[in-house]
């Protein structure tokens, strides 16, 4: 399991991803997402859902309609990865 990232490499990191904001006490970083319709929001998590297993690595998420909030987290790391980066950029990609 890829280590956790030093602040340094965190705030590198976030620098590439204005759309997203860290959590502190998580150790994660948020983003929340509003769609046309509860069709393209669940498409959007089509797409998600099978980058997350392609990358054996799963967003926590929650839908409500046409509005979708992630947060990303390498659970067995106990904070931010590369993993949670490569993934906020796959959705930031499809989202749009
Ligand atoms: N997803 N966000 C996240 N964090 C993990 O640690 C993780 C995961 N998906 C699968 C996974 N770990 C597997 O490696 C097992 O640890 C469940």
């Amino acid at each position: 399991m890829s280590g956790r990232l030093s602040s340094t490499e965190r705030n590198e990191a976030l620098g590439a991803l204005p759309a997203w904001t860290l959590d502190e006490d998580r150790e994660a970083i948020r983003r929340k997402f509003q769609f046309a319709d509860f069709n393209a929001a669940f498409a959007f998590m089509a797409r998600v859902a099978l980058q997350a297993e392609k990358m054996d690595h799963h967003p926590e998420w929650s839908n409500v309609y046409n509005k979708v909030e992630i947060l990303l987290s390498t659970h067995d790391a106990g904070g931010l990865t590369q993993k949670d980066i490569a993934l906020a950029h796959f959705i930031d990609a499809v989202a749009g």
